[in-house]
């Protein structure tokens, strides 16, 4: 497959410098227009105030692409659902008929292991749904994280996930899970999930000789950033959401990869828009953070 660099992001790679890539599948499934382009410009701006080079990561007519310009990311925002949500297993067809995809966190980590880039910013990877008994439905991600030495800066996992299940599944595959400044792995929304950290970080130095070892181990490893205080959410309130949302996916039968989506839809729909301002949030978090790690990376 063809990897398309932005000049922006190929000069920064190749004269070593901090790079973070950032997701699309967001804009085109995670919010609505224009919210969602607004979003994903913050995310650009808070990388570049914190001295690295943003690559929004998509897939255009069929080429990886690492690094969008304003018009391509207006596009896929304005777009919306109606654009193919991307992961791994869907490159292949990509290519082959030349499609336009937003690319998920698994698709992404693909990109931006191959333009050179170490660091990544998200809100949530996917995980392990908990609806699970009724139908197998693990991310992509999880796997991806198995086998793609990528950083991936996040919340947590998708609110609407099963937690406990998610950090069983990523020890069996190896992925190194890291919590940044809190003893609990956090809850997308909220700051606490109600699980342990495994290991907590308070250092990006540390966090950035993590990452110098991953292309030796050959995994991924999750740097969890909980949600800033003041924007969190009540963790009783987000679950009482969620679980309505899952209850109306099983009786609509939703399933495969418009399940995601249609969960984190209903919740927002369903917290009257603070759902959104919580994820503007910890987006923009997300995205400082990793751009302080990536510089670390260079620091020799
Ligand atoms: N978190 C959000 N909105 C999203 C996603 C995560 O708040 O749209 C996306 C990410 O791109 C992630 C994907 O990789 O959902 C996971 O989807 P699935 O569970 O179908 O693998
Ligand atoms: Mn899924």
């Amino acid at each position: 497959m063809k990897l398309v660099m932005s000049e922006e992001v190929k000069k920064a790679v190749h004269s070593a410098k901090p790079v973070v890539a950032l997701e699309s599948t967001i804009i085109t499934h995670g919010m609505s227009y224009p919210k969602n382009i607004e979003t994903a410009f913050m995310c650009e701006e808070a990388v570049r105030e914190m001295g690295a080079i943003p690559a929004t990561c998509a897939v255009i007519n069929g080429k990886l692409c690492a690094g969008l310009s304003r018009e391509q990311i207006e596009e896929l925002g304005k777009a919306g659902t109606s654009v193919i949500k991307g992961s791994r297993r869907d490159l292949p067809i990509l290519e082959a008929r030349k499609l336009t995809a937003s690319a998920t966190v698994s698709a992404t980590m693909v990109i931006a292991a191959k333009a050179g880039v170490r660091v990544f910013a998200t809100g949530g990877v996917g995980g392990v749904h908990s609806i699970a008994e009724q139908g197998l439905d693990i991310s992509s991600d999880m796997d991806e994280l198995s086998h793609t030495p990528v950083a991936v800066v996040c919340a947590g996992i998708v609110s609407v996930l099963d937690t406990g299940k998610t950090l069983e599944y990523l020890g069996t595959k190896g992925v190194p899970v890291v919590v940044y400044g809190s003893d609990e792995f956090p809850g997308f929304y909220t700051r606490s999930s109600g699980y342990k950290a495994y290991y907590r970080s308070d250092d990006v130095t540390e966090l950035s000789n993590m990452i110098r070892c991953l292309s030796y181990v050959g995994t991924g490893m999750i740097i969890a950033n909980p949600i800033p205080k003041e924007a969190a959410l009540e963790y009783e309130t987000v679950s009482e959401y969620t679980e309505i949302a899952v209850t109306e996916a099983k009786n609509l039968g939703i399933a495969s990869k418009e399940l995601t989506p249609f969960i984190l839809k209903r919740v927002a729909e369903l917290s009257k828009g603070k759902c959104q301002e919580a994820n503007i949030a910890l987006l923009v978090n997300n995205a400082r953070l990793a751009a302080r790690i990536a510089k670390e990376l260079y620091v020799l």
